[in-house]
């Protein structure tokens, strides 16, 4: 138990997933010793190992300003180097978005900055992150923690600007405070984002932390309740037991927290902090654990959720406690809860996400390459059999066995022939389906819009326009899924043909499942109006909530479509592949039939010879079969951890 437990379950997330590579390098070698390894196929494996490597777990903090985040984070991850290493204080702190992880490519550690100025132009945040030349890199000493504490001040770090400016910037009037230097002047952070890089053994093993200020920065950036907040596995809601739930706490959590508790995966908590303000020594336990359990029930009832979704903690006695190794105010703390239940949903989440994809990837790699292998056998079978007839009178029956396997040859590049014009049809359709959904089509609508944005003169105008965009959308997506079905129709149809034509069975095509990826664009766009209305409502500044918000759901939309065209190619190679990889097989086979048919004529090579020989390939076959079985079994039995099964169930529970 105690913050042991959660370095333990993300060791053992590390481990799972080492564990997995290894299995998926073997099944490389697997497809190499046996011809399989295309460049595809290669590719897919290579594509595994990779997502291993990158996943990250994000634990994302939210919450009003002064309710204890960066000191939660603090006590729970940083408690080990003795002090405080993230600025946690009275009044407003964090003054931008701080993303803690560790960040493979980079040799050293270092805090990343990106000016606040970023936000007048109409490039999302997501896509500065490549553009490393607008951050500003701040080394970290990582050995003394006094240095890092010292580094990390930036983030608290504000600058004065004119009220005009400020207002550009995205800032809402109403929350903005006056400048001590110049009295016409307005105090605005003056960063954007941070990211912080360093090998804290956590981090190591793919953790990642966000820490969000307080105070309106989730209205002014909407990426981080539309992009940063959802990717999360789990979001902590923090309030301060002190202040009970207030009239900005609730905003923030109807706003931007809310939604959140219908996705899937992702674990939400309200964290009621401070509860060290209720200890009451002279009232004794039973009574200060009264007051704690009344606040909870309060919190639930503000909150509209579970009591048993409310973690009652004290950051404050927890980083104290363990800093001076004083095990009794740890305990007092109640920070172990918060710990354990962190850890459970984190990590059963992440696994299971991970794992359908991998498990299902691999899947059709081995079942496909399988097939293959099933194929060459029934052909080596038929050669066998064919030999078998012939033992008794060599001359006549070889001559003719030669004949019927030239002719076997030639009858099979015939049809090869005719294979070509159905994979044509199909890389046709491909095309206009990729059409569908192309960059191009996106910016025609984008245009459009724009155009419309600039021309509408009153915040409905706006309103109208953004509808329409919406809809264009959803016209798009029903495009998609007709000329979705049409594919799936045409592969369906050339594996059939395929059969018929040339007696090999096949596993029956991947087919695209559009109607699935309709509704995913659908959950993107139902957040994004829900947002929507939201910054319609927090940002006095109309016009720039619009374009804001327009400019962040384009993003979200054409990510989206990306990702849906990159599937699209990948599903077109996928579906080819099998049977190429059937024709080359067999035709292989056959030329080596043949030559061997040959040589029985013309060398001394004998029928008993080429039996054993094909009898020997057969059980190699067969090893390499079951070896491909293995490897599936295995795959399937490093699900994730009986665990994680306990925490789908607790997750149940709790929500
Ligand atoms: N008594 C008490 N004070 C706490 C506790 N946790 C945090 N504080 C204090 O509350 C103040 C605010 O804490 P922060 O961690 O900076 O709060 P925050 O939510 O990160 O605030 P912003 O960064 O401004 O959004 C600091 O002075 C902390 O020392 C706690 O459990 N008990
Ligand atoms: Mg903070």
């Amino acid at each position: 138990m105690g913050p042991k437990q959660f370095v333990d379950s993300v060791g053992e997330f590390g481990r799972w997933k080492e564990s997995i590579a290894k299995e998926l390098k073997g099944f490389r070698l697997w497809l190499r010793r046996n011809q399989l390894c295309t460049e595809e196929n290669d590719s897919r494996v290579s594509h595994m190992l990779e997502s291993l490597k990158a996943e990250y777990l994000t634990i994302a903090f939210a919450g009003e300003f002064s309710r204890g985040k960066t000191e939660l984070i603090n006590a729970i991850f940083f408690a080990d180097y003795g002090q405080r290493i993230l600025p946690s204080q009275a009044g407003r702190t964090t003054m931008c978005p701080t993303e803690l992880l560790f960040d493979q490519s980079s040799q050293t550690s270092y805090l990343r900055l990106l000016p606040i100025e970023t936000r007048l132009q109409d490039v999302a945040l997501s896509d500065y992150r490549d553009m490393k030349s607008h951050w500003v890199d701040i080394p970290l000493l990582t050995h003394s923690p006094q240095e890092m504490a010292q580094a990390m001040q930036s983030i608290t770090q504000t600058k004065s600007v004119s009220r005009v400016d400020a207002i550009a910037l995205g800032f809402d009037a109403a929350t903005l405070e006056e400048s001590e230097e110049a009295p016409d002047k307005v105090e605005i952070p003056a960063w954007r984002h941070a990211i912080v890089s360093f090998p804290h053994p956590l981090l190591k093993q793919g953790l990642r932390i966000i820490d969000t200020p307080g105070l309106n920065a989730l209205g002014s950036e909407p990426e981080l309740t539309f992009n940063l907040l959802p990717q999360a596995q789990s979001v902590v809601f923090v309030l301060a037991a002190d202040a009970g739930v207030t009239a900005s706490d609730l905003q923030i959590w109807e706003e931007h927290i809310e939604q959140l508790k219908t996705r899937p995966n992702l674990g939400l908590y309200a964290v009621l902090n401070k509860i060290d303000a209720l200890w009451d020594d002279l009232a004794g336990r039973k009574k200060t654990e009264k007051a704690i359990n009344r606040v909870i029930r309060q919190t639930a009832r503000h909150l509209k959720i579970n009591e048993t979704d409310v973690i009652s903690v004290s950051a404050q006695k927890a980083l104290l406690g363990k800093v001076k190794d004083d095990k009794a105010l740890v305990l007092k703390s109640q920070i172990d809860e918060l710990e354990n239940v962190l850890s459970e949903t984190i990590l059963g989440n992440k696994e299971s996400l991970l794992w359908d994809g991998i498990l299902e990837q691999s899947t059709h790699l081995i079942e496909d390459s399988k097939q293959v292998l099933r194929s060459r056998k029934e052909q080596l079978e038929s050669q066998r059999g064919e030999l078998e007839q012939l033992q008794g009178n060599q001359e006549t029956e070889l001559r003719e066995l030669l004949d019927k396997s030239r002719d076997t040859q030639e009858e099979f590049k015939k049809r090869h022939l005719t294979l070509k014009p159905s994979q044509r049809l199909l890389e046709r359709q491909t095309e206009i389906l990729l059409n569908t959904v192309s960059r191009k089509t996106m910016d025609e609508m984008i245009q459009a819009t724009l155009q419309d944005l600039v021309n509408s003169r009153t915040t409905v105008g706006m309103m109208r326009t953004l509808k329409r965009f919406f809809r264009s959308i959803e016209g798009m997506m029903n495009e998609f899924c007709r000329e979705a079905e049409l594919s799936n129709k045409m592969a369906e149809s050339m594996y059939i043909k395929f059969q018929r034509d040339f007696g090999i069975e096949l596993l029956s095509p991947r087919l695209i499942q559009a109607k699935k990826t309709r509704r995913e664009l659908q959950h993107v766009l139902d957040n994004a109006s829900q947002l929507n209305h939201n910054l319609i409502l927090t940002l006095s500044e109309q016009s720039v909530a619009v374009k804001r918000f327009f400019t962040t759901t384009v993003h979200q939309v054409s990510q989206f479509l990306k990702q849906v065209r990159k599937e699209l190619r990948q599903w077109s190679i996928d579906v080819m592949n099998p049977l190429a990889h059937q024709v080359n097989s067999q035709k292989e086979l056959m030329e080596n039939h043949h030559e061997e048919l040959l040589s029985l004529q013309h060398t001394d090579a004998t029928i008993e010879g080429r039996l054993k020989a094909l009898n020997i390939l057969i059980l190699e076959l067969d090893t390499e079969l079951v070896n491909a079985e293995d490897s599936l079994k295995t795959l399937r039995q490093s699900a994730p951890s009986k665990s994680s099964e306990n925490v789908v169930e607790f997750a149940r529970v709790r929500r």
